[in-house]
């Protein structure tokens, strides 16, 4: 089933991709594998749109289509109440418009017992400020998926730094550009390109690991 959800989901054939994602979600561990199979078709996706089959308009249908299935399949991974172990400020940086990979890692990491203050998408430096003066995060997670993003997430981090703000925080970054190279250059304290490596890393950033 894994292999019809993957192929008529980068045929882009939305009908049959959500209706099996559907069937496939009730299944046991059925959301981790809706949402693993859809991430190798949006990297599929991406892979043909580099290579000049697929154009901007199947980039935005396989997005509709992901949040799409999204909408029934993050609930499966909300578990019950969990106690909190800590509070983090998320958001896509600035320049970048990627929700997905975001979405999926807030609510892996709101089912560990982290409480995660989402300040959107396309987030300017400042607002990043604002978010930690307001909160009081002991972590902070950015996201980006252009290469765009990687220039923007270190500007980021200075404004933070300029604002005294960098000592009391620890930075984690996720999302398909980043590396131990990337987290170097922008100054981050972690890197993942998964959302349970995300989780993990968070919990041994928070101490609880
Ligand atoms: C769908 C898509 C879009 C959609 C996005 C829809 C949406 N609502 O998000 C739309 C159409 C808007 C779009 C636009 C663009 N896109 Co686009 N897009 C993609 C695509 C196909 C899939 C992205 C995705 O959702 N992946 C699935 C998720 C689940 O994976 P993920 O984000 O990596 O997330 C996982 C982990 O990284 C982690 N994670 C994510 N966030 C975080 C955060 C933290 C803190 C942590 C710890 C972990 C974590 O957890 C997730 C689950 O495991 C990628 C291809 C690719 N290979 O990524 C291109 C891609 C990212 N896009 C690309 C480009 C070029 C663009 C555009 C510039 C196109 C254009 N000409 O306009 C614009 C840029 C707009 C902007 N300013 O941001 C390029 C970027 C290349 C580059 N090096 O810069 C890519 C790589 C395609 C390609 N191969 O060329 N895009």
């Amino acid at each position: 089933m894994r292999e019809q959800l993957l192929k008529s989901f980068v045929d882009m054939d939305e009908q049959e991709a959500v209706r099996i994602a559907r069937e496939l979600v009730d299944t046991d561990g059925g959301a981790v594998a809706v949402l693993d199979t859809c991430k190798e078709a949006m990297e599929e996706v991406g892979r043909l749109f580099e290579a000049g089959e697929y154009f901007l308009s199947e980039l935005i249908a396989a997005g509709d289509m992901f949040n799409q299935i999204m909408e029934f399949t993050l609930p499966k991974l909300q578990g019950d109440e969990v106690t909190s172990i800590g509070t983090m400020v998320l958001g896509t940086v600035q320049g970048d418009v990627h929700n997905i990979g975001k979405d999926i890692f807030k609510v892996m990491a709101e089912a560990s017992g982290i409480n995660v203050i989402d300040i959107g998408i396309d987030v300017p430096h400042e607002k990043f400020v604002e978010a930690i003066k307001e909160h009081k995060p002991e972590l902070v997670g950015m996201c980006c998926l252009i290469t765009l993003g990687v220039d923007s997430m270190k500007r980021t981090i200075e404004v933070i730094r300029e604002a005294g703000l960098r000592d009391d925080i620890k930075i984690i970054i996720g999302g398909g550009r980043v590396s131990q190279a990337v987290m170097e250059h922008v100054g981050a304290d972690a890197w993942a390109d998964d959302a349970a490596r995300g989780v993990r890393l968070s919990k041994e950033l928070l101490g609880k690991e």
